[in-house]
Order: C-alpha cells, then structure tokens, then sequence
C-alpha cells in the first residue's frame, strides 16, 4: 500500500481524501497556493506544500509544481480529486512517467472518454444505448441528410466540448448551415478543435447518471444511479439517489449493461456514465474518468467508501465484493451550499463569522469552510455539501427539511434558502422534475 498520497486538489474534496487515507493509515501531503494557506484541508493533512500563488493555473494546475511537491515529500501517490487536472490524459501519463501512482484510470480512457466523439463511438461499440445521431464527426456536406434522418429538433455538439459548452439546438433545415459554422468557429475558439456531431435533441430528459468501480482483476461493478436532474446552467444543485423516476427492474437492467461495458473496456478505477433519461429510455452522452462531487449519496445507500476503493484499486488490491454484495439501501439527497446570492447566484466571498452544520442520524455535511475562514475569490464557491439519508425518499426530505433549517452561515450568503423554497415545491415533493424544471421555476418568480 502507498506510504503517502499527495492530494492535487482543495477545499471539502481534499478534506475528503485526507479522511481516507487517515482512516487507511496512510500519510497524506497537502498542495495549496499562497490565497490557501489557512485552508483546513493544509492542517488536516500530515504535511503541506505552497505550489503556488492563487491562480489556478499557477498552482493547482501547475504539473511541474505538483510533481516536485511529490519528490520533496516523498509522496508516492497522488489522489487528483475532480475539477483542476482529474481528468488530464497528459497529467496523468507525466505522473506515470515519474513512477508515481495516478489514482485514478489510464491516460488512455481519460483521453478516449475526454473526446466526446470518441467516448460516444465507444460506448455503442461496448453495448451502451446512444442518442441517435450522427455516426461520429459530421462534415458540412453530410449534416442535412444527416439532420433529416434523426429529425428536427436536432443538437449540435463539440467533440471537445462537455458539460454544456459548444451546445446548439436546431429547430429546422433553414438554419442549420448558419448554426453549424457557428458551432464550428466557438468550438474551434473554445477547445482550439472545431469537430462537432449532431445527436436528436431530447427537450425534457433526466439527467440519471451510473456509479462504477472497478478493479485491476477484471471486477466491473455498478453502485446504481444518481439523478442529477436538478441543475442551473449546467451546474448541479442537488442531486439524489436513486432517481425517483426509476425502479429496482430498470436499475439492475441499465447497471448490467454499464458494469458489462466497462468489463469489456478493461476500465480501472472509479466512473461516472451519464445519460439522459425519457419515456423510459436511456441514451449515453458522456463519461466522467474521476470521483464526482456527488459520490457521497452513492456511499450513503451503498455503504461504500469511494475514496477508500480508489485508493485500493489503485493499489492493485482485488476490490473483494460482487454485484450481489451491492444494496441499494435507502435514500439520499446532496445540497450543494455555494457561497452565492439565493436568488441571483453572484458569489458571495468573504469571511464566515458563525458556521454550526447540522447533525443527528442520517445527516453528513462535506466541507472544508469554518468560522473565521474567508472564502478566497479564486476559486468555485461551493462550501460544503449536506447529505441526508433516510430509509425511503419522504423520510430523506423531512431531514433534509429539518437539517437545512439548522444550518447556521453568518458573514456570507449561500444558496440554503433556495433549498428551503424547493422543499415546499410539489414537482419537486413529488420527484416529478427534468434538466429545465430548476430554471423553470426560478425564471417564474
Ligand atoms: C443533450 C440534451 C438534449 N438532447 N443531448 C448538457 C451537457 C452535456 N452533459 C450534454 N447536455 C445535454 N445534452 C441531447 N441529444 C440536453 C443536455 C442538457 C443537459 C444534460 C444534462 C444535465 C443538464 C442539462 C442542461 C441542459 C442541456
């Protein structure tokens, strides 16, 4: 087992790590820039190293930086976390090259899944549904047969894209020439790679993406799903497992097809497979090589320890469990707490002068902010993510209620009175909500 894990990352997800390792007696390194240096995850962690000054770019996404912080350490491991460089094929093989071990899957699956072509190509050669669409990259002289084929409305997307970015819905043959060199010219600006495909646009999906963890022996499993529904302008707001839109039959038929393709793949590590969800079927978009911010709702009715099974995988230990050892157990609802306006999202940043998190059964708070921390400018401005588990949906609410109401956050604003507005929503009470319901309903105040 690795003597000591360097983690290249902040905020509650390095805290997350840094629990892990502790818990696994393993040694643990922190990395922070000049703007972090009293960030609680550098005085949880056994050692630290300033890489940097605030700027991203200058230190958490500084390679050279990272990989002396190993050599003067002696780490010998290094857990990227998500965000900044968890999902950097060139990252990953330059750790490799040092004989470090990158926690995580190969470069090679990181740079298949990164090309949004490719991982889609791969997908449906490995037996994952797909939104129908073009068969790869499309070429101006193909799209409009191409679009007529699928039917209007169709989507074009970037190959380079993901998470949003390099998106355009077309209605109709008349613009889709004007919309596909638009397309072109922001990919090509964007991502500096100007391939776009074209899919059938689904106007009012779920977002319902499968948790898998694998090991080096050939182990493929599946952790069930996480309806990330929920979300504004592509960014997740809360996010709950499993999907109220899904049953036991339907989570085993889908979980079964995701562990076999990524058997077949020879995948390593953890995984996130997301689709969207309509009418009863399932469609793949992308893949996520990294832990998700939202892995804590798929460890509260698993049981499992994500952190804890990455570093082992990455260890070369066999992963010991079968799909029969799997139970979905309960449910669980993630908040994510920004430190932003409720109603217009501005950041907040500032300095938190009371902080007290909710407790009792069931309830979890990830967070690395305490009173007296000043949240920095430079960065995300999540702070802390509540996760309640209760043993069915409606018990999950009510201490979701109950947790949010006790969540004390004084010297800054956050989105906590938003989650206490949603509580009192119907669709939402009922489950029943798609990827636009979110900005429905905070366009109708
Ligand atoms: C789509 C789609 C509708 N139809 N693809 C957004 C980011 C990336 N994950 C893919 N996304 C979408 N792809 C087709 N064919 C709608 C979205 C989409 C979305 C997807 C998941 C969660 C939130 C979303 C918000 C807007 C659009």
């Amino acid at each position: 087992m690795f003597d000591k894990v360097l983690i290249a990352n902040r905020g509650e997800i390095a805290m997350r790590v840094v629990r892990a390792c502790r818990e696994m007696g393993i040694s643990t390194v922190a990395v922070h820039s000049t703007a972090d240096a009293n960030a609680m995850h550098v005085r949880m962690a056994d050692e630290s190293v300033c890489i940097g000054p605030p700027a991203a770019k200058d230190s958490y996404l500084n390679i050279p930086a990272l990989i002396a912080a190993c050599e003067i350490t002696g780490a010998n491991a290094i857990h990227p976390g998500y965000g900044f460089l968890s999902e950097n094929a060139r990252f990953a093989e330059i750790v490799t090259a040092h004989n470090l071990t990158f926690i995580g899957p190969t470069a090679e699956h990181i740079r298949i899944m990164g090309d949004k072509v490719e991982a889609k190509k791969t997908a449906k050669r490995l037996g994952i549904p797909v939104v129908p669409g073009s068969d790869g990259a499309v070429s101006d002289a193909d799209a409009p047969a191409i679009a007529e084929a699928i039917g209007y409305p169709v989507l074009i997307k970037a190959a380079s894209g993901g998470g949003g970015r390099g998106m355009k819905v077309v209605q109709g043959a008349d613009e889709l020439m004007s919309q596909l060199s638009l397309a072109r010219n922001e990919a090509k600006s964007a991502f500096g790679d100007d391939t776009v495909y074209i899919e059938k646009y689904l106007s009012t999906p779920r977002h319902i993406e499968i948790q898998v963890l694998c090991d080096m022996h050939g182990t493929a499993l599946h952790l069930g799903e996480r309806d990330c529904s929920l979300q504004r302008r592509h960014q997740k707001v809360l996010e709950e497992a499993t999907s109220p839109a899904l049953n036991a039959e339907q989570r085993e038929k889908i979980g079964a097809i995701v562990s076999d393709a990524m058997r077949k793949l020879g995948y390593i590590g953890v995984g996130t497979v997301e689709f969207l969800y309509e009418n009863g079927e399932f469609y793949f978009i992308e893949m996520n090589t990294r832990l998700q911010v939202e892995h804590p709702i798929t460890e509260m009715i698993t049981g499992l320890d994500l952190v804890r099974e990455q570093i082992r995988v990455a260890n070369g230990t066999p992963l010991g469990l079968t799909q029969a050892d799997i139970e979905f157990r309960g449910h669980a609802i993630e908040c994510r707490v920004n430190a932003e306006n409720p109603v217009t999202f501005k950041p907040s940043p500032g300095r938190i002068t009371n902080w007290h998190t909710p407790g009792g059964l069931g309830v979890r708070v990830d967070s690395a902010a305490y009173a007296g921390y000043a949240i920095p400018p430079y960065y995300d401005s999540l702070i802390g993510k509540l996760i309640v588990h209760g043993r069915n949906r409606t018990e999950a609410l009510m201490r979701l209620r109950r947790s949010l109401d006790e969540f004390i956050v004084d010297g800054v604003e956050t989105t906590i009175p938003l989650f206490q507005r949603l509580m009192n929503e119907p669709d939402f009470q009922n489950g029943d909500y798609h990827i636009h319901w979110l900005e429905e309903f905070l366009a109708r105040d």
